[in-house]
């Protein structure tokens, strides 16, 4: 057996398996980061996946570790400084515990070449490690998250609206919806051009109970379109339990209505993420439509901001005073976070001998500086001006007549 035939986070914890009733539909999958569903293609418990990431080289695998490391970096430093600094304006839906899912995907696409021949990537109100996995410049980032005039939307968007084409990265969406629809006419300019792009669609287990989740898939269906639909099930939509909203236990399996591939990973392992979308890419770029990909993954934090949480800590924990009642039971929360996506990543790669553990520690302190830097070098940039609030929103000048024929 070679190292990476050896599961990367199989341990006494992970080997336990869940229970199924309707009461553990509501608890019990919430309530253990081993309980990952085997419905679909993609299973790692019985080992039906031989190898992990066999394709990738050692610097690819490091890019991926760094990657984890940079996005839970980017999001442990602003939730202290929305916690210790009063006046600082930021906000933030926070992506800390599901960076295995943005990373695995990326890593499967082109992200270079801008608009025209990257891989687009739309996603949604809680964009940071979509963002930073696709390579979007972490300093021009946090200048927007916090408004200042030299961010990625010159201040104007704030975290919600980033963008930045140069990548790929074709936006966040506040809207809880609408997005796929307009990714789906994305990927459909995609074939009326004849490129090889793929776009993939970020979505939450709250946009199930949507019509636009299943416009789109029906219509890329129809039209083959080169579209991938991750959709994150991280359990809660804002307070509820996604159990309210939908009658499935594997969301995935609504592919099986539009006749596509419908697949299920764990996504606190990035490597399994990688391989199932590296499988979907490959299908969209060879014209066979699309794919779903359901990744069971959990957010370290509240829905957003930071209640809950204390400086210096991982998670939030205890109750949350803009919900009714405490949403989550701790348990769940210290059980997902028993198995982290970063340790998962780093321990593989140790165990795989790609790293040692002193070269993971740099790499993580490294991912540090670098997110301190980047909020520092924010904190110092202009503000947005509000005198300037209509600037680039309409065109100036006159628009030409349309021409015919
Ligand atoms: C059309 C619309 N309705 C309601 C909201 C308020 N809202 C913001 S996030 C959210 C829940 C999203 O849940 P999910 O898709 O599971 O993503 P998660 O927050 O868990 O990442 C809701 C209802 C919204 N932004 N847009």
């Amino acid at each position: 057996m070679g190292e990476r035939d050896k599961h990367p986070s199989r341990t006494a914890e992970t080997d336990r398996t869940s229970s199924t009733s309707r009461r553990t539909f509501l608890k019990g999958i919430a309530g253990a980061g081993a309980a990952i569903s085997l419905g679909s293609k993609v299973a790692w418990a019985n080992g039906e996946i031989g190898f992990w990431a066999k394709d990738l080289t050692a610097e690819q695998l490091i890019h991926m570790y760094t990657t984890i490391q940079r996005i839970r970096w980017y999001e442990r430093t602003m939730v202290d400084k929305m916690l210790t600094e009063p006046n600082y304006r930021g906000y933030n839906h926070f992506y800390a515990g599901q960076e295995a899912v943005a990373t695995g995907v990326s890593a499967a696409l082109k992200n270079t070449g801008g608009i025209m021949e990257a891989d687009l990537v739309y996603s949604t109100h809680r964009p940071s490690g979509h963002a930073i996995a696709k390579g979007v410049d972490v300093r021009k980032m946090a200048a927007e998250y916090d408004f200042r005039a030299t961010g990625l939307n010159k201040g104007y968007g704030g975290e919600m609206h980033i963008a930045d084409k140069s990548v790929g990265f074709m936006g966040a969406d506040g809207m809880i919806g609408p997005g796929p629809v307009i990714a789906t006419g994305s990927a459909f300019a995609i074939r009326a051009r004849g490129s090889k792009q793929v776009v993939v669609n970020y979505g939450g287990d709250g946009t199930y109970a949507t019509p636009h989740f299943h416009s789109t898939l029906n219509n890329a269906t129809l039209l083959k379109l080169p579209f991938i639909y991750v959709l994150e099930n991280n359990l809660y939509h804002q307070y509820a339990h996604y159990s309210y909203s939908t009658p499935m236990k594997d969301i995935a399996t609504a592919a099986k209505t539009y006749g596509i591939s419908g697949v299920v990973v764990d996504g606190q392992d990035v490597f399994q993420v990688y391989n199932a979308a590296k499988e979907a890419v490959e299908r969209a770029r060879a014209g066979e439509g699309p794919t779903l990909i359901e990744a069971k993954t959990y957010r370290y934090y509240n829905h957003w901001g930071a209640p809950g949480a204390k400086p210096g800590e991982l998670g939030a924990f205890g109750y949350d005073p803009l919900a009714i009642t405490s949403f989550r039971p701790e348990r769940e929360v210290r059980a997902w976070m028993a198995r982290d996506p970063v340790d998962i990543s780093r321990n593989a790669l140790i165990s795989w001998k790609v790293l040692d553990r002193a070269k993971a520690d740099a790499i993580e302190a490294a991912a540090k500086k670098e997110m301190i830097e980047a909020f520092a070098w924010a904190d110092k940039q202009p503000m947005a001006k509000p005198e300037d609030g209509l600037k680039n929103v309409f065109v100036e000048g006159t628009v030409p007549p349309r021409q015919f024929g």
